[in-house]
C-alpha cells in the first residue's frame, strides 16, 4: 500500500498517523509526506522523532517543507533509493531530493520539496530557518533533466506549497519565489494527480490538484 499525507511536524500533527499503526503494515508499505515531517528538526529531539515514526511500521518518505533543520538532513548519508536520490535518516526513513522521480510499484513520484516561510522574519537563521527553504533554478533543471528521460510524464507530483496559479486561486495572494519556480512544472509535467502540503488544511482544488494536511490518502 502507498499513503500520502500533509504536514506531520514532528509530534505536533502525529496523532493522524495512529490510524496507519493499526493496519499491520510493513516496510513494503509507504507513506510519503508532503513535507514539514519535522523528524529533522532539532537534534535533541532527533531520537525522540525517530521512534515515533518507526512506530508506525512502514517505510517513510518525505519531501522537505520550509520547517526542516537542513544541517541535519544534509548530514545523512545520501543513497539511490527507489531510483531517485535520498538522504537516509534512518533504516526505513528517506528524505527524497527536488527534483527526483521515485518509482513505488509501478507508480512514479516527482517529488520537489521546498516553501517560503511566511514568518521567516521572526526566525533565527541556521536555528529555526534556513535559506535553503528556497526552490532554485537548481532544483527545476534537476526535475527536468529527469523528466525528459520519461517523456515528462509522472504519475504524481509531490510539492510542499503548490504553484502560483494555484495559490493565487485559493487564496488571491501567497505568491513568492517558490510557487513561481512550481509554474514551469505545471506548465511542463503531465500527470494525473498532483498532492501537496504547507497551507495547512485539507482541499480538492479540482481534480487533478489536492491540498493535504489531516487527511491520508490511499493511492495503491
Ligand atoms: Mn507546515
Amino acid at each position: 500500500m502507498i499513503f500520502i499525507t500533509g504536514d506531520t511536524h514532528g509530534d505536533i500533527d502525529y496523532k493522524k498517523l495512529l490510524a496507519l499503526k493499526e493496519k499491520n503494515l510493513s516496510y513494503d508499505d509507504f507513506l510519503i509526506i508532503c513535507g514539514d515531517a519535522g523528524i529533522c528538526w532539532s537534534p535533541q529531539l532527533f531520537q525522540y522523532h525517530l521512534d515515533l515514526y518507526n512506530d508506525i511500521g512502514c517505510t517513510i518518505i518525505f519531501i522537505d517543507g520550509n520547517h526542516e533543520n537542513f544541517n541535519m538532513l544534509n548530514q545523512c548519508p545520501l543513497v539511490e533509493y527507489l531510483g531517485a536520490l535520498m538522504h537516509q535518516i534512518d533504516k526505513h526513513i528517506f528524505h527524497v531530493l527536488r527534483g527526483e522521480i521515485m518509482t513505488i510499484k509501478d507508480k512514479t513520484f516527482l517529488c520537489i520539496g521546498g516553501a517560503v516561510s511566511i514568518d521567516k522574519m521572526y526566525r533565527t537563521p541556521y536555528v529555526s530557518w534556513w535559506p535553503e527553504e528556497e526552490i532554485t533554478y537548481h532544483d527545476i533543471d534537476n526535475a527536468l533533466n529527469n523528466l525528459e528521460k520519461i517523456d515528462n510524464k509522472v504519475d504524481f507530483v509531490i510539492t510542499h506549497c503548490c504553484d502560483t496559479s494555484t495559490v493565487l486561486r485559493v487564496f488571491g495572494f501567497r505568491r513568492d519565489v517558490c510557487t513561481d519556480q512550481l509554474m514551469f512544472i505545471d506548465k511542463v509535467v503531465d500527470y494525473k494527480h498532483w498532492f501537496f502540503g504547507h497551507y495547512h488544511f485539507d482541499r480538492e482544488i479540482n481534480d487533478k490538484k489536492t491540498c493535504l494536511y489531516q487527511n491520508i490518502v490511499e493511492l495503491v
